[in-house]
C-alpha cells in the first residue's frame, strides 16, 4: 500500500496530512495500525499520563427554539413539565454548589436548550453566582448557538457579548453546537440554527479575547468521511491562527427518541478508528477527549490505547443530554477514585487537570 507508507513517511518526519491522506486513512488503513500510530503520537504529546477533571453540568433548561434532528433533549419553548420540560432557577444553581461543597470540584459547565426569553443578562447572572459563591471554580459555559442567540437576543456584536460573559466570570466555552460544519449535512440534522462560519467565528472572537475553547464533532448518523475530514480541517486552520482550542471531543450519535432514530449507530470499532484519524489529523489540538457519559466506561477506557489522553470528569449525575439519547449511564456519575481506577487498568498514569489542562494531582 503505497499511500500508507507515505503516511508513515509524514509521521516519521512529523509532517502534516493533508486531507486526502485523512479520508485514505479513514477508509482503508487497517486499524492494528491506526491504534498503533495514534496512540504512538499521543504518547509524544503526553507520555503516559491521562487526564480527569472533577466537574458538574448544570443544564438550566430544555426549552429550545431550535429542532436538530438528532436532539432528544430538547422540548419547544411551550411545552408544560408534565410534558418533560424544565426551566431551573438562580436557586436551583446554588442548591447544586452547595451540594458539591469545596473542594470536590474545580468545573461547572453550564449548556442548555436556546430559550426564547433569554439574552445575555441571563448569561451573565449564572456565571457571577457561581463567581460569587464560588470564585475557585471554573465556569465553562455556553455553545456558540446559545452565544450566537444571547448577541442577537440583546443587540449586541459576538465580541460584546463574550466580553460581558467574561467579565461576568465566563472563563471558557465548551465545544458543543459544532455538529458538521458541511453546509448540506448541516441541513439535513441542526437546518435552524447557526451555520459553520458562525461557530467558527464565535470560537475565533473568544480565543481573541483570551476565552479558551474545545471544539466537538457530531458523527454517525448521515455525514460521509469526507465531511468529517472537511469538519477537522476547517478546526486545523482556525487553530493555526488562534491557538485557543484546548481538546478534540467527538461524539458519536447515539440514537434514542430523537427525529433520526431509525439510523443505526456506528460501531465500537469505528468510534475507536475515528479518535486515531482525529489524533492522527488535528496535529494542533493538543488534547482529544474521549467522553465517557457518551461512550460508555469500557469504550472510553478502551479509547485511551486510540490516541486519546482524557476522559472529561466526575460529573456526578448532572447531565441528561447523553441518556435521554440512549447512553448506557442513565446516571452517569464518577468518583475520583473510579477514574483513577479505570485510568490504571488501562496501564496510565491518571493525572486530575483544570479546566485548562494545567496539573492539580499527579497519582
Ligand atoms: O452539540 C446532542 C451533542 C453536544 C446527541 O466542551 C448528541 O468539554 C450524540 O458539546 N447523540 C453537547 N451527540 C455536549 C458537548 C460537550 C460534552 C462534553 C464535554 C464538552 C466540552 C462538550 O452533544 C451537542 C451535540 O453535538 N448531542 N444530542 C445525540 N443524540
Ligand atoms: Fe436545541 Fe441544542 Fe438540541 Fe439543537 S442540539 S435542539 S440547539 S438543545
Amino acid at each position: 500500500m503505497i499511500e500508507l507508507e507515505s503516511i508513515q513517511a509524514k509521521l516519521a518526519a512529523q509532517e502534516r496530512l493533508s486531507p486526502q491522506d485523512a479520508l485514505w486513512l479513514y477508509t482503508h488503513a487497517p486499524s492494528d495500525w491506526l491504534r498503533e500510530h495514534a496512540d504512538k503520537s499521543r504518547q509524544l504529546r503526553h507520555g503516559n499520563a491521562a487526564f480527569y477533571n472533577r466537574n458538574i453540568h448544570f443544564e438550566p433548561t430544555n426549552k429550545c427554539i431550535y429542532a436538530c434532528s438528532f436532539c432528544a433533549f430538547y422540548r419547544k419553548p411551550e411545552t408544560s413539565a408534565e410534558a418533560g420540560a424544565w426551566d431551573y432557577s438562580f436557586a436551583d444553581l446554588k442548591s447544586l454548589l452547595d451540594a458539591h461543597p469545596a473542594p470536590t470540584l474545580t468545573e461547572v459547565h453550564i449548556t442548555g436548550g436556546v430559550h426564547p426569553d433569554r439574552g445575555v443578562e441571563f448569561g451573565e447572572a449564572l456565571c457571577s453566582l457561581v463567581r460569587d459563591l464560588r470564585p475557585e471554580i471554573h465556569v465553562k459555559a455556553f455553545t456558540a448557538v446559545e452565544i450566537a442567540y444571547f448577541a442577537r437576543k440583546s443587540g449586541l456584536t459576538i465580541e460584546a457579548t463574550l466580553s460581558r460573559l467574561q467579565q461576568a466570570g465566563l472563563a471558557s466555552l465548551p465545544g458543543g453546537g459544532a455538529e458538521i460544519f458541511d453546509p448540506e449535512v448541516r441541513k439535513q440534522i441542526a437546518g435552524q440554527k447557526s451555520p459553520a462560519h458562525r461557530w467558527l467565528e464565535i470560537h475565533e472572537t473568544a480565543h481573541g479575547l483570551g476565552i479558551k475553547s474545545n471544539a466537538t464533532m457530531l458523527y454517525g448518523h448521515v455525514e460521509e468521511f469526507r465531511h468529517r475530514v472537511d469538519h477537522m480541517l476547517r478546526l486545523r486552520e482556525l487553530q493555526d491562527r488562534t491557538g485557543g482550542f484546548m481538546s478534540f471531543i467527538p461524539l458519536r450519535y447515539r440514537n434514542e427518541n430523537n427525529a433520526l432514530s431509525h439510523l443505526a449507530e456506528v460501531s465500537p470499532e469505528e468510534d475507536l478508528r475515528n479518535y486515531a484519524v482525529a489524533r492522527l489529523f488535528l496535529d494542533n489540538i493538543p488534547h482529544l477527549k474521549a467522553y465517557w457519559v457518551m461512550l460508555g466506561i469500557p469504550q472510553a477506557g478502551a479509547a485511551l490505547h486510540w490516541g486519546v489522553d482524557d476522559l472529561d470528569g466526575t460529573v456526578d449525575d448532572t447531565t441528561k443530554i447523553y441518556s435521554m439519547a440512549g447512553a448506557e449511564e442513565k446516571k452517569p456519575g464518577m468518583t475520583r477514585a473510579q477514574l483513577e481506577e479505570i485510568i490504571r487498568g488501562e496501564g496510565r498514569d491518571p493525572v486530575e487537570r483544570d479546566s485548562l489542562y494545567r496539573k492539580i494531582h499527579v497519582s
